[in-house]
């Protein structure tokens, strides 16, 4: 009887192992990792549906085009860098009339706030006449010795001064620009007759 016993006991726990096995907890397994392959098609169709997305992007587009049409620009003849336009004035005038000119214009004589900013008013006095001719900025030291402002009341952060300068040399209280062979900044007496640069705001 023992060793029916015992047989019994082997093959229940046999049946029991095999039960245990068999549920097949390695199917399962694998339709995990079946189930992940269709998780790989949803992460396609993601993407399809991404594309169907620039449609819209571009349809935005067209619908900004109606803001566009409406959002400001600078007029006719200035030159646009940022949000700032600049107007080149060729006439020969002192940095307080060039100043009231450019009022009259509806800006100032112009500021400048970065190296890029220089470069395009250079680039366009440069496509203009071919050259670079000093012309009034709008940043003077007239108020206070050593104290420079932009005349359209913006920081005066950024300077660009050629070696030297500012000496107030004879009371050099006004900022050209293209001063001197370095074609920098260089401040001489407000009334100097030189072209000039306006800016405004869009
Ligand atoms: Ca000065
Ligand atoms: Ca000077």
């Amino acid at each position: 009887m023992k060793m029916l016993t015992v047989s019994l006991l082997v093959c229940a726990i046999m049946a029991l192992t095999r039960a245990a096995d068999v549920p097949t907890g390695e199917p399962d397994l694998n339709s995990g990792p079946e189930a992940v392959p269709t998780g790989e098609p949803d992460l396609n169709s993601g993407p399809v549906a991404v594309p169907t997305g620039e449609p819209d992007l571009n349809s935005g587009p067209e619908g900004n085009s109606d803001i566009a049409e409406v959002a400001p620009s600078c007029p006719g003849n200035w030159t646009r860098y940022n949000d700032s336009c600049f107007f080149y004035v060729p006439s020969h005038m002192t940095w307080a009339d060039a100043e009231k000119h450019c009022q009259t214009l509806g800006g100032n004589l112009a500021s400048v706030h970065s190296f890029d900013e220089q470069h395009a008013i250079q680039s366009m006095i440069q496509r203009l006449t071919l050259g670079f001719p000093e012309t009034w900025l709008g940043g003077y030291d007239a108020t206070q010795e050593g104290t420079w402002f932009w005349s359209d009341g913006t920081d005066f952060s950024y300077t660009f001064w050629a070696t030297g300068e500012p000496d107030d040399s004879r009371d050099a209280d006004c900022l050209l620009m293209n001063y001197g062979d370095e074609e920098k900044f260089g401040d001489q007496p407000c009334d100097q007759l030189k072209p000039s640069a306006c800016g405004k705001k869009l």
